[in-house]
Formats: C-alpha cells, structure tokens, sequence
C-alpha cells in the first residue's frame, strides 16, 4: 500500500490519471467495505461536521492510503476518507483531503479524488469550500449556494483536445432542491484565483467587475472534472469573511477557521437534510 512517504503515481506524466482513480476506488471498495458509493461531498473550511450528522460512518481510512492521495498540508484540513451509510440506504464518500491547487502539486492531484469518487459509483458530486463574499448584503457564518464559477488559475484539470461544455456546471436542479430545505439560499459566482495569498482588494473589484460574488482557492477545477466524469454538481460556500477591501477589517486563516466553527453546526444539519432529498 502506497504511503505518504512513496512517490504518487499522478507525479509520472506517462501515468492515465482515470487509471490511477480507477485503482484509488478498488482500493477504496476493499478497505471500507462498500463495492459503490452513490454521492461523494468534499468538506472545506467549515464543512467537516457534516460527516457526524449525515449518517453512520462505517470506515474512515487515512487519505495518504489510497493510491494518487497525499497528507494535507493545511490546518484545519482532517485528510481522511469516509464511507457513510445514509438513512436512505444510500453510500456517501466523504472527502475531507482537498489537495489544493496552490499546493504545486499539479491540476492531476487536484481532482483525483473527484475521479476517484466518480470511479467509485458516485453520479452527484456536492463540493463545499469557505470562501470570501463579495456581496454587500452577505456575512459571515452565512452558507450560499454556487450558481457559475469563473476559473482564474489558468490551468484546466483536461488534457489535450478535450473540449466539454460547463452550460449548468452547477446543476439548477440541486440548487432548487437545497432551497427546499433552505428557501433562503443566496446564490453566486465563484471566482477561483491561485492563491495562497488572499486577494488585494483591487483584485477583489476586479472579481466583482467581471460577473463575480465569491473568492476562493478550490472547487472550479474540482467541478470541471466532476463534469468530465458525468456527475451532477451540487456547490455550496461558507462565507467565512467578506473578501479584502469590501468589509473595513484584514483577513486572517485564524479567524477564517473560527467563523468556520462558529456556523459548523448549523451547516452540517443543512447539508445532511441536502443530502437526505437526493
Ligand atoms: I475561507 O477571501 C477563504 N478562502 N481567494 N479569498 C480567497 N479564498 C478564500 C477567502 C478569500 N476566504
């Protein structure tokens, strides 16, 4: 079994990526137990609590021991991977490993565990992150759902002539389903910049000028290969902080975690009764 120590096999530019997430889920299958998972969700920055309230956790296996996964490099990130049996009999693969883009690491590792959940059974994909809100009207604590997302990273996670259409990458459908659970979901465009460094508040103008409401560092290439692998997205933001320039105060990871724990509770029981309708 490959450990955080052995080199990953997405760093071989020869290896297929589909390959490598093809063997992540029939490892994925063997230690937990569970031959298919139905909904995948990746957990960001507030979002970890959801995996206590959605069902019962019946494997939870270190991330780094799956093929092509790495140790999280972020506090506040867990780095494991749970099978969860929901009331609805249905499988959910709860990723709490994000390898971020600003990492270096490449756009391959990126969204490996995207293809692996989609090589695992899972047809709906919900991708969570904290983030910062543009919108004057939002504050912190506040959860809103993804509509559109616009990519600043300028990197894609498909390779080579691969062209694939993004018209309702964030499916209108889940969207309107978490307002039956929510009815007061605020909506907005994602804005993915490289990070790790937070905007500059004319960055942050910049991102509002062009169509934008929301800042953050992961998702839009998460969402991009959950699209290639036929998945239909659900994505949701944890306002954390008002984006840089549009409120009076400086950011911070620390209060960004705190503002996370803070609406913790309140998140997970929204997503588990999300998750509950699928
Ligand atoms: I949490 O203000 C969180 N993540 N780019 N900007 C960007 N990412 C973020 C922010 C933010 N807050």
């Amino acid at each position: 079994m490959p450990s955080t120590t052995s080199p990953n096999p997405l760093d071989d530019p020869a290896a297929d990526p589909f390959e490598v997430a093809q063997r992540a889920a029939a490892q994925l299958a063997e230690v937990t137990g569970a031959e298919r998972h139905d909904i995948a969700l990746t957990l960001g920055s507030g979002w970890g609590r959801a995996a206590e309230v959605m069902g019962e956790t019946t494997a939870t296996i270190p991330a780094a021991e799956i093929e092509g996964f790495s140790a999280s490099g972020v506090a506040g990130h867990s780095g494991t991977l749970r099978s969860i049996l929901l009331p609805t009999g249905k499988r959910a693969l709860v990723i709490g490993a994000r390898t971020h883009f600003y990492e270096g690491h490449g756009v391959r590792r990126v969204v490996h565990s995207v293809r692996t959940a989609a090589a695992a059974g899972a047809t709906t994909m919900i991708l969570t992150n904290g983030a910062g809100g543009i919108k004057s009207t939002w504050r912190p604590g506040q959860p809103v759902l993804i509509s559109d997302h616009i990519n600043l990273t300028a990197a894609s996670p498909l390779e080579g002539a691969t062209f694939i259409d993004l018209t309702d990458l964030y499916s209108a459908r889940l969207r309107e389903l978490a307002r039956t659970v929510d009815a007061g979901l605020d909506e907005g465009v994602y804005v993915q910049f490289r990070g790790p460094h937070y905007e500059t508040p004319a960055e942050v103008q910049m991102a509002k000028t062009i169509g934008g409401h929301i800042v953050g560092m992961s998702t839009a290439l998460e969402a991009i290969a959950a699209r290639q692998a036929g998945m239909e997205i659900l994505g949701l933001s944890l306002i954390t902080n008002l984006a840089a320039g549009i409120s009076k105060e400086k950011l911070s990871h620390a209060e960004v975690l705190q503002a996370g724990k803070d609406a913790e509770q309140e998140l997970s029981e929204l997503l588990a009764k999300i998750v509950a309708k699928l």
